[in-house]
């Protein structure tokens, strides 16, 4: 009966088929054109009236239809990750571009036309499941990749390194960062008194804490993020041969992000801006895509460098161990169902198929316990990968059995090995038959409660970091400090803060502490008090060694692609009286370099045109704002601009695209509508003669430079 209507129902699935599509296909449940039933499959007569004594009478006790319905409702939550609560997912593939045979003998990375199904799952760290996209946090970047040789899962960020060298502290720092345990306050924000009291007395938290002060904290969408796999890890080739290797994502549309005040303002615009953005990329078969980048490193030169490979607080830079293009992923199909696969979707870096293994990196170390032990109460019970989305796409036999929820119906007497019942199955594979082998590494140590002595440099690739940001991107981490510390209510935090900040740039630290109206202290004892109670504070103290390398550009946004205006969301601002020929012109423009222009407008459905033809209105002025756009285009036409001109929220929208920086067009009569915002002319794209090719070149143009930072400074006396 209804199937037109159900079919609008269903999310965009173009997606190539995939045997892990296939396998979910088998779950997958559709109303359409089908009666209602109950869990037991009995049809229900009627979903409107509970079964009562009487038309005005009690509702009865033996009504096991309205039971099975409360029932089910009251248990529909389940606990939220206790962090990277809230997050986004689709899936897609990865193919390899040439075999990696000569590094590892991972069986999804020998052939180039193995197209391997994968669920990318992206996420914030800190705030709860209904929290805003645009906190100022980390971002997860986590693939599963469904592989013939079982699932591996490489669990990461969009920032390369992290606060802290051990697993043992990350209790603390998550509880330092979570909202304050009294009163539950703020909200998926770091910029309270308990973060930065944790952080100033950990030195070592110091060079991510310049990667979450800058703007790589605050991205523009999930599709324009770096993906990193942080620690340290292992590829083994099919001889044995072991080498070191870091991972990282590279985004096709290059790295992008917003300014804080941006980020603020869409958190009440549209707090699901970075899902929504995914998801209607999806939709619109504007698949997201990266090429995954591998640093490897010869186990020879493991002791060459100035910091240890298995300290996660440190990056390799790029100057040092080029990082190779070896592979791209795609993302093209959303999920269909959120709590079915985003939310049940468990992943752990222990994950792993032949080929690949993790290092002693102690902060992974501790991983490897922390994921599966998460899903027992998460997903409650350790069947959780029977789950249709963590289910792998290899074949799964063992003598594992029972336990809440069990899905599997294994048959057979024999649940043990060695048998002899059971003809011995399943039966061990052994290395030749693709069995999981542990690299030999060689161990011998004493039992010790340490770490290794390079560990210890706090804060050289802090200022690394530091000295490889372009000017303005220096200025929004100078910024983002004000505004935390400035949050922070102790003054001997924000104090010690900026004595820590001192450590890695003088500069930095006098900026910071002006903004905060202190002078720069002068730290007095020691500055990392994070020190094992029997030992000598006096060992556990920063030590700066020689690094290589002095700038690296890879760490700086100002140098990542900026050739495409794809889909960049365009508002042409516009009222009843406006040009159409004008939107028309532009429109098609942008339509071909994959932007995607809506019109906004004072009320909705259709404007009536000066010229041309009527324009069907996207958002009216009171549902958006520009912060949800990379650029505006005003359009002329008389009574359009001059209703415009004298509209303060259409004013304001071009206000705040001109603050930030974004690229903004006027033709026509739409000159008038930047005076009236205040903007010079001269400092945007504007053609009082109407559109042609050289203005609408120019546009497409500016939005793929993202931003135009030389402006910033000028901007900023805009009131917006
Ligand atoms: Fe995680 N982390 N983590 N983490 N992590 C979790 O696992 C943990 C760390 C990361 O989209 C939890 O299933 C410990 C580093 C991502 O579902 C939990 C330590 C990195 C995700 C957990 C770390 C990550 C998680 C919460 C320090 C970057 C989201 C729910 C020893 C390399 C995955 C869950 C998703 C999730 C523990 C540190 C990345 C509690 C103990 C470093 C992307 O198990």
């Amino acid at each position: 009966m209804p199937s037109k209507k159900a079919k609008a129902n269903r999310p965009a699935g173009k997606a190539a088929r995939s045997p892990k599509q296939d396998a979910l296909a088998r779950f997958r449940e559709d109303p359409e054109d089908q009666l209602l039933t109950t869990d037991q499959g009995l049809r229900v007569l009627d979903d409107q009236n509970s079964l009562k004594a009487g038309p005005r009478g009690p509702s009865l006790l033996e009504d096991f239809i309205l039971r099975e319905k409360i029932t089910h409702f009251d248990h529909e939550r389940i606990p939220e990750r206790v962090v990277h609560a809230r997050g986004a997912a689709a899936h897609g593939y990865f193919e390899v571009e040439r075999s990696l045979s000569r590094y590892t003998r991972a069986a999804f990375l020998q052939d180039p036309s193995t197209k391997t199904p994968v669920f990318v799952r992206f996420s914030t760290v800190a705030g709860s499941r209904g929290s805003s996209d645009l906190a100022r946090d980390v971002r997860g970047f986590a693939v599963k990749f469904y592989t013939d040789e079982g699932n591996f899962d490489l669990v990461g960020n969009n920032i390369p390194v992290f606060f802290i060298q051990d697993a043992v502290k990350f209790r603390d720092l998550i509880h330092a960062v979570k909202p304050e345990p009294h009163h539950e306050i703020p909200q998926a924000a770091s910029a309270h008194d308990t973060f930065w009291d944790f952080i100033s007395l950990m030195p070592e938290s110091m060079h991510m804490i310049m990667w979450v002060m800058s703007d790589r904290a605050i991205p523009r969408s999930f599709r324009m993020m770096e993906g990193f796999g942080v620690h340290t890890f292992r590829l083994v080739d099919a001889k044995g041969t072991a080498r070191f290797a870091k991972f990282h994502w590279k985004p096709k549309l290059g790295v992008h992000s917003v300014l804080w005040d941006e980020a603020l303002k869409i958190s009440g615009k549209d707090p699901d801006f970075h899902r929504r953005d995914l998801w209607e990329a999806i939709a619109v078969g504007a698949y997201p895509e990266w090429e995954l980048g591998l640093q490897v490193i010869e186990e020879a030169d493991e002791h060459t460098f100035a910091f240890d490979l298995l300290d996660p607080t440190k990056l390799v830079p790029e100057e040092l161990v080029p990082v190779e293009r070896v592979g791209r992923l795609v993302l093209d199909r959303n999920p269909d169902n959120f709590f079915a696969e985003t939310e049940q979707v468990a992943f752990h870096p222990g994950h792993l198929v032949p080929g690949i293994e993790f290092t002693d990196d102690p902060l992974l170390q501790g991983r490897l316990f922390s994921y599966t032990d998460t899903q027992l109460s998460r997903l409650g019970g350790p069947n959780f990968h029977e789950i249709p989305i963590n289910r792998p796409v290899a074949e799964m036999h063992n003598n594992q059995r029972d336990g809440h929820m069990r899905q599997n119906i294994n048959v057979g007497r024999v649940v043990y090995h060695p048998n002899t019942l059971g003809g011995g199955c399943p039966m061990q594979a052994g290395g030749a038959a693709g069995g999981f082998v542990s690299h030999p590494e060689a161990i011998d140590g004493q039992k010790v409660r340490e770490r290794g002595e390079k560990f210890f440099d706090h804060f050289s690739q802090a200022t690394l970091f530091w000295n490889s940001q372009s000017d303005p991107e220096k200025q929004h981490i100078v910024q983002a400090l004000r505004f935390e510390l400035g949050k922070v209510e102790v003054p001997e935090v924000r104090e010690r803060m900026v004595g820590m900040l001192a450590q890695v740039d003088r500069t930095l630290a006098e900026q910071v502490a002006q903004g905060l109206g202190l002078a720069v202290p002068k730290l007095a004892g020691p500055l990392n008090l994070s020190v094992p109670a029997d030992a000598d504070p006096k060992t556990y103290q920063p030590v700066a060694r020689k690094q290589a390398v002095a700038r690296s550009q890879a760490l700086s946004m100002a140098s990542t692609v900026k050739d495409s205006a794809e889909t960049r969301k365009v508002a042409i601002l516009a009222a009843d009286g406006v040009d159409g020929d004008e939107i028309d012109a532009m429109r098609r423009a942008l339509l071909a370099a994959g932007a995607v222009p809506k019109i906004v407008a004072p009320h909705g459905g259709s404007l009536k045109p000066g010229a041309g033809a009527a324009p069907a209105v996207d958002f009216t002025l009171l549902t958006v704002g520009s912060v949800l756009f990379d650029a505006v285009f005003i359009p002329g036409g008389a009574a359009s601009t001059s209703a415009l001109a004298g509209d303060a929220t259409a004013v304001l929208f071009v206000r705040e695209a001109y603050k930030h920086c974004k690229a903004v067009a006027a033709s026509g009569t739409g000159l008038a509508v930047l005076e009236a915002a205040g903007v010079d002319a001269r400092d945007v794209l504007a053609r009082r003669e109407g559109v042609n090719a050289q203005l609408t070149g120019a546009f497409i143009e500016a939005i793929a430079q993202h931003r135009d930072w030389g402006r910033e400074a000028k901007a900023q006396n805009v009131p917006a």
